[in-house]
C-alpha cells in the first residue's frame, strides 16, 4: 500500500546544497513509493517582507528546480501553496488549536526574530500554517532536514488534540530525516546550518552556483586547525561537515573517503570535494536551463493546484463539519 508523503520548501532565495542534500533529494527517491505531494510554501515566505516580483521569480523558479532534479509530475503532485486557499482557511482553525506557550517556545521563530524590530503575527503563527499543510493531505510521512524536527513534533501535538477533542480526522504524520546529512553547516561558521537566506553567499553552494563558483566557495570554506581529514564533528566541525557533503554527493561512505585522503591534506581533498559537486550539479543545471521558459512548469502547478484542491477539500469538510463551521456554500 503507498503511503502519503507531503513536504515544502519556502521560495526564499535560491536553493541550497543544504535544502538539496537535506530533503530535495529525498523527495525524488520517495516518489517511487509514495503517494507524494510537494509544495512551493510561499504563504510561508511571505512572513518576512518579499519583494513581489521577485517573490513571483522565485515560485517558478523553485518548481523548475523540482522538475529539474528529478521530481516526475505523473508520479507526484507539484503545486503553490497559495494556489489552494485551503492552508489558510486550515491555518486558521489551526491558530485557534494551538497554545501561545508552544509557538513561544520555537526555535527557528527565535532566532529569525532575534535582532529585529519588528517582526509579523505571521513569523509567530508560522507552524500553524505548517501543521495545516501537513494534515489537509492525511500525510503519514514528512521528509525535512533536522531543523524543522520541532515543527513536526508541534504539527502531531496538534493533530492528536484535535482528533481527541473534535474525533478522529487527521493522519498523525512522522517525521523522515537522513542520519547524515539532515543538518548541512555553513562553509563559513561550521557552527551555524547553511541556509539560502544567510546575508554572506560565501557561506553556501547554491544548486545553481557555476563551476567556478562552487569551486571558489569550496576552496574557501573555513577548516579546523591541524591537517588532518577526519570525521568528528565535535572537534573538527568543518572539516567532519565537508566530509559529509562528500559521502552523500559522490554516493561513498565517509570512513573510505577518510581512508583515501590519509596524510593528503585540504588542498586535493576540497579539489576532489568540489569536482564532485560540479559532476552532481552540472545535469541538474541543465534540466533546468531546458525547463525554464519552456512553459513545462506553469502546466505542472496548474494541473497540480487542480489535484491538491480536490484531495484538500475533502479534509477541509470534514474538518468544517467536526469543528461546527458553516457548511451552507454548495462546493
Ligand atoms: P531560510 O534560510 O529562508 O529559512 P532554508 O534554507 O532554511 O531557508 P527552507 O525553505 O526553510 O530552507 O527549508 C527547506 C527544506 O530544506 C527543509 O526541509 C529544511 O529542513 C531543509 N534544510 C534547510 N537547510 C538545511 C541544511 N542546512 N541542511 C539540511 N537540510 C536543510
Ligand atoms: N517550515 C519549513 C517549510 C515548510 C514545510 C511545510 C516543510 C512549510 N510547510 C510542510 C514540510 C512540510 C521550513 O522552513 N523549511
Amino acid at each position: 500500500m503507498s503511503y502519503r508523503v507531503f513536504s515544502g520548501i519556502q521560495p526564499t532565495g535560491q536553493i541550497t546544497l543544504g535544502n538539496y542534500l537535506g530533503a530535495l533529494r529525498q523527495f525524488v527517491a520517495l516518489q517511487q513509493d509514495a503517494d507524494a505531494f510537494y509544495c512551493v510554501v510561499d504563504l510561508h515566505a511571505i512572513t518576512v517582507a518579499q519583494d513581489p516580483s521577485l517573490l513571483r521569480e522565485r515560485i517558478v523558479d523553485l518548481a523548475t528546480l523540482y522538475l529539474a532534479v528529478g521530481l516526475n509530475p505523473q508520479k507526484s503532485t507539484l503545486f503553490v501553496q497559495s494556489d489552494v486557499s485551503a492552508h489558510s482557511e486550515l491555518g486558521w482553525i489551526l491558530q485557534c488549536m494551538v497554545h501561545m506557550g508552544e509557538l513561544s517556545r520555537m526555535t527557528q521563530f527565535k532566532e529569525k526574530a532575534e535582532g529585529k524590530d519588528t517582526v509579523t503575527a505571521g513569523l509567530f503563527t508560522y507552524p500553524a500554517l505548517m501543521a495545516a499543510d501537513i494534515l489537509l493531505y492525511q500525510t503519514s510521512r514528512v521528509p525535512v532536514g533536522d531543523d524543522q524536527k520541532q515543527h513536526l513534533e508541534l504539527t502531531r501535538d496538534i493533530a492528536l488534540r484535535f482528533n481527541s477533542r473534535f474525533g478522529e480526522t487527521f493522519a498523525v504524520p512522522e517525521v523522515m530525516m537522513l542520519k547524515e546529512g539532515a543538518r548541512i553547516m555553513s562553509l563559513d561558521d561550521p557552527a551555524k546550518k547553511m541556509s539560502k537566506s544567510n546575508p554572506n553567499p560565501q557561506s553556501r553552494i547554491e544548486i545553481l552556483d557555476s563551476p567556478d563558483d562552487i569551486r571558489k566557495k569550496i576552496s574557501r570554506a573555513v577548516t579546523d586547525s591541524d591537517r588532518e581529514i577526519r570525521f568528528a564533528p565535535q572537534t573538527k566541525p568543518a572539516v567532519s561537515n565537508l566530509l559529509v557533503i562528500y559521502s552523500l554527493t559522490a554516493d561513498v561512505t565517509i570512513d573510505s573517503l577518510v581512508a583515501q585522503y590519509e596524510g593528503k591534506g585540504y588542498g586535493a581533498f576540497k579539489k576532489d570535494l568540489a569536482d564532485v559537486i560540479v559532476a552532481h550539479l552540472t545535469p541538474i543545471q541543465e534540466k533546468h536551463r531546458e525547463i525554464r521558459g519552456s512553459g513545462l512548469t506553469e502546466d505542472v502547478l496548474r494541473q497540480g493546484a487542480a489535484t491538491a484542491a480536490q484531495e484538500a477539500e475533502e479534509t477541509m469538510a470534514l474538518v468544517r463539519e467536526r469543528v461546527g463551521l458553516g457548511g451552507f456554500r454548495r462546493r
